[in-house]
């Protein structure tokens, strides 16, 4: 009894390394990193800053670790480093948490499909729109058109309220 009770030690020890790897093997193969560099706004890096941007540490507007992205300013925003090597037909998935304050407040995750010399393609723009006051996951879909090249995750403001302003945080790209 002893013995077999030493063997299904064992066989559940082992049993459980091999899931364990295979779980780790499989998302490795599925291939799902993160194209957004500096997705959390934890590092001051990869995002270009069209005006109104800036990274926050008021803890009242970070979703998750130290910083979250704000942006107060109408036709202001920023733009994450240019995607390469994309090509037309492909699935991608968007992602990411976001929220606004001020009434009537709205704030844009947005996606563009570039051509080769980087230039915007007509109906390769899809978006994420935020009116909610708290944190909310907001995913979307979508199909590269054709003539895609590159791509260009950003943030937008359209107009901005009195006091308004957006916020983004734990933002995600997959194909
Ligand atoms: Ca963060």
């Amino acid at each position: 009894m002893v013995s077999k009770f030493y063997w299904k030690c064992i066989v559940g020890v082992f049993m459980f390394f091999f899931v364990f790897s295979m779980d780790g093997s499989m998302y490795r193969a599925n291939g799902e990193s993160n194209l957004i560099i500096n997705p959390d706004f934890e590092k001051e890096v990869g995002w270009e800053d069209w005006g109104g941007f800036s990274y926050t540490s008021d803890f009242k507007h970070i979703y998750s670790g130290n910083k979250s992205a704000m942006i107060n300013k109408g036709e202001g925003g920023a733009g994450n480093a240019i995607i390469d090597n994309v090509t037309p037909g492909q699935i991608y998935t968007l992602s990411g948490f976001g929220k606004v304050s001020g009434q009537g407040q709205e704030g844009i995750l947005g996606i563009e499909c570039l051509d080769q010399e980087g230039k915007k393609i007509v109906g390769g723009k899809f978006t994420i729109t935020f009116t909610n006051d708290e944190y909310l996951e907001k995913t979307k879909t979508f199909t590269t058109v054709e003539g895609t090249a590159k791509l260009r995750v950003y943030l937008y403001i359209i107009t901005v309220v009195q006091d308004g302003a957006a916020y983004f945080d734990e933002l995600s790209l997959k194909k």
